[in-house]
């Protein structure tokens, strides 16, 4: 199949208000089958037969809202947040009573070195199960086949857990077993992981934290300018400079598109139009 895969990347704080966008211009882009085989955004994917895309950065909620006006016919997976706010007890979901354990996200948050090894195994966890479920009926009926992720399991290590390890916050022995069953997995689930590339959401640290305050997400309150530059560190090692050391031959070659998103995106205009039609054109005519 012609199916593209990918994620979007970005630090924390990146999305705006969403405005309904007509777009694209359907006349400009491939339709079906000829969509599918002029996607070239993953050279060297060779004879790989499935194909996505994961966001990065900040922004990247807002960035989905969009695409998912924009491109109804893609599939689109959100970052499982909510499920980090509100851990419930196994079992317990579908009850009357259901049994709420804590925020894991405000615990990371309030206490760091206690709570971050946790919180990674969870967070993978839930990307996991969300990068593994099967392809939704929608992709095979219309032969638009694109999935798109917010964020990725790459992103969890990549990222976060490298840079909670370099800070401190997780110990020399959680940093070891994390990376011992990351690798571990990922290859177990190599084939029904794989990704076609990277969409990163670049903006300057300072306009993640402008971002991250609008959203005033209660947990991040606390969240100060030097974390969110390391983690724009991180993405610039990792998508940018390539200097990060990558453990998986899928990653070593795969086609990032960064786009510059330190403007104002979340309404509807020049700014906006420019960059969906840059996700379609690398997604159907690259
Ligand atoms: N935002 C904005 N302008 C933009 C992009 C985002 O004002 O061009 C705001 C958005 O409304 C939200 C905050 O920035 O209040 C964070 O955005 P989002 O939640 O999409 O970021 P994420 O952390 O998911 O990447
Ligand atoms: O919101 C996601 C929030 O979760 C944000 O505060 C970053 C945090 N996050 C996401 N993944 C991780 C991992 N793996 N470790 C630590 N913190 C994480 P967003 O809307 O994406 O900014
Ligand atoms: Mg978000």
């Amino acid at each position: 199949r012609g199916l593209r895969r990918l994620s979007i990347e970005g630090n924390i704080g990146k999305g705006p208000k969403v405005a309904a966008l007509p777009w694209p211009p359907r006349s400009s882009c491939l339709k079906g089958r000829e969509r599918s085989s002029a996607f070239s955004f993953s050279p060297g994917l060779g004879s790989v037969p499935t194909h996505g895309v994961c966001i990065a950065a900040v922004g990247k909620s807002t960035f989905v809202k969009l695409l998912t006006k924009s491109y109804p016919e893609w599939h689109i997976a959100t970052e499982p947040v909510a499920t980090w706010q509100n851990i419930q007890a196994a079992g317990t979901q579908k009850a009357s009573a259901v049994q709420n354990l804590g925020n894991l996200l405000d615990m990371m948050y309030q206490e760091p070195a206690r709570w971050s090894y946790t919180f990674q195994t969870f967070s993978f966890m839930s990307r996991l199960k969300v990068q593994l479920e099967p392809l939704p009926e929608k992709l095979f009926r219309t032969n638009e086949e694109v999935q798109i992720f917010e964020r990725s399991v790459y992103s969890d290590r990549y990222i976060f857990a490298k840079n909670l390890f370099e800070n401190g916050s997780l110990s020399d022995i959680e940093w070891h077993i994390y990376q011992d069953w990351h690798s571990f997995l990922l290859q177990a689930f190599a084939t029904r992981l794989r990704l076609h590339g990277f969409i990163y959401l670049q903006a300057t640290p300072q306009v993640c934290l402008k971002r991250l305050c609008q959203r005033a997400r209660q947990e991040e309150k606390g969240i100060e300018l030097a974390y969110l530059e390391q983690l724009h560190g991180q993405h610039e090692a990792w998508l940018v400079h390539k200097t990060t050391k990558l453990h998986f031959e899928s990653l070593l070659n795969i086609p990032v598109l960064v786009l510059d998103v330190n403007d104002d995106f979340s309404e509807r205009g020049t700014k906006q139009e420019e960059l969906m039609e840059k996700v379609g054109r690398t997604l159907t005519l690259a």
